[in-house]
């Protein structure tokens, strides 16, 4: 297939994938290192997984290996992306996972907002407490003050 690509460009047209490793030029992170063998999940051109003979050629692992903007370190699924669903704290698990997300592997987070109170007990599931005392824990500070209320809260803690 990419000798076909590249009989094609046999014009005077520029190679699109000028390392032929399949990553497109215009998307590959190392244009000029092919990713050989390595394993790319998202398809930038930057390998999972970069060993020392990787890292001699001049190329580094990726960071974010599903690319969904979810660093591998706190990315619950890092080799599956988001997509466009949404994570309100940001750790790779959705707020919602319906049948279609099931079907990759991933599962619902069961507290949205991160801030340890299960959505199920949350006064505020998408709103963390971040800092705030919340004696009970039933997801509603003790004290909102005007910051809380305006910033975090709004019209929906009074
Ligand atoms: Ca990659
Ligand atoms: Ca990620
Ligand atoms: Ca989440
Ligand atoms: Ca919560």
């Amino acid at each position: 297939m990419f000798a076909m690509q590249h009989a094609k460009a046999a014009g005077m047209a520029a190679d699109t994938d000028d390392d032929g490793d399949g990553v497109l030029d215009t998307a590959d992170a190392f244009p000029l290192i092919t990713l050989g063998g390595l394993t790319d999940t998202d398809g930038d051109g930057r390998p999972d997984v970069c060993d020392a003979a990787c890292q001699a050629l001049g190329m580094a692992a990726d960071t974010d290996d599903d690319g969904d903007g979810v660093l591998d370190t706190a990315d619950a699924f890092p080799l599956i992306t988001l997509g466009g669903l949404t994570d309100t704290d940001g750790d790779g698990r959705p707020d919602d996972c319906d049948a279609a997300c099931q079907a990759l592997g991933m599962a619902a987070d069961t507290d949205d907002d991160g801030d340890g109170v299960l959505d199920t007990a949350d006064a505020f599931p998408l709103i963390t407490l971040g800092g705030l005392t919340d004696t009970d824990g039933d997801g509603r500070p003790d004290d909102c003050d005007a910051a809380c209320q305006g910033f975090r809260y709004d019209r929906r803690y009074r």
